[in-house]
């Protein structure tokens, strides 16, 4: 299954690159703060790159909803029981979604901290996020989710006064996991962090583009 998966992931990955499109998958916990981090991301790049976002979710196209309030086309997938997205999930999204070149894919893929990082959707740039609720020992406890990762970013960080979040000992943990993965602390409420996460995916598009170019 993980094979077949991978070669989908292959495909898509390639022709994303080919069309001049970058696609990013973002993973985290239920409740993590993904929709709403989606949401103020895209008000803040406002007509400034083409963007398009396909949601994750056993249940529900609320999700969906929410992105195309902020006038960005979104495609929900629901997946029933399954605790991720595959590649044919992508496959079949990306069919449903009219991509413009050089568009900028956002996949916010099922809330969950383990399953999603064992699958490849043909994503160039994979994100995991971890809210300041969920505790700081997380990362030690998750870590498949954080190793298979190119930046982490810890979520909801307005909230860490009240919920004795340690920004620092998290960071070292994620350090002892993964040492050269990027870490960015963000708020969706109060926007910090945004336009840095916003920096890091454009530098990423960037920098694979020159690499296959
Ligand atoms: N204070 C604060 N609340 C936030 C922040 N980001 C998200 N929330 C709240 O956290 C709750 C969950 O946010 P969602 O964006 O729905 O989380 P999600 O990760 O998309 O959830 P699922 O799709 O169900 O996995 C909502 O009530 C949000 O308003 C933040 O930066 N600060
Ligand atoms: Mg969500």
């Amino acid at each position: 299954v993980l094979d077949r998966n991978k070669r989908m992931a292959d495909a898509i990955r390639e022709d994303l690159r080919r069309r001049g499109c970058f696609m990013v998958n973002i993973i985290g916990s239920p409740g993590c703060g993904k929709t709403r981090l989606l949401v103020e991301l895209l008000a803040l790049i406002g007509g400034g790159i083409s963007c398009a976002v396909i949601e994750g979710d056993l249940a529900t196209d609320n999700d969906a909803q929410r992105i195309r309030k902020t006038g960005v086309d979104a495609f929900q997938v629901m997946t029933g029981a399954a605790c991720h997205l595959s590649a044919r999930d992508i496959e079949h999204a990306l069919e449903h979604l009219s991509i413009q070149p050089k568009t900028l894919v956002l996949v916010e893929n099922v809330g969950n901290l383990v399953c999603p990082s064992m699958f490849d959707i043909g994503e160039s740039l994979r994100i995991v996020c971890l809210s300041v609720t969920e505790g700081t020992d997380k990362p030690q406890k998750y870590p498949v989710s954080f190793r298979e990762a190119d930046l982490a970013v810890i979520t909801k960080s307005d909230l860490a006064p009240y919920v004795d979040f340690d920004m620092e000992a998290c960071r070292e943990m994620i350090s002892r996991i993964k040492p050269d993965l990027p870490f960015l602390v963000t708020s969706a409420k109060d926007g910090s962090g945004l336009k840095e996460l916003i920096d890091r995916i454009v530098a990423a598009w960037r920098d694979k583009q020159v690499a296959t170019d």
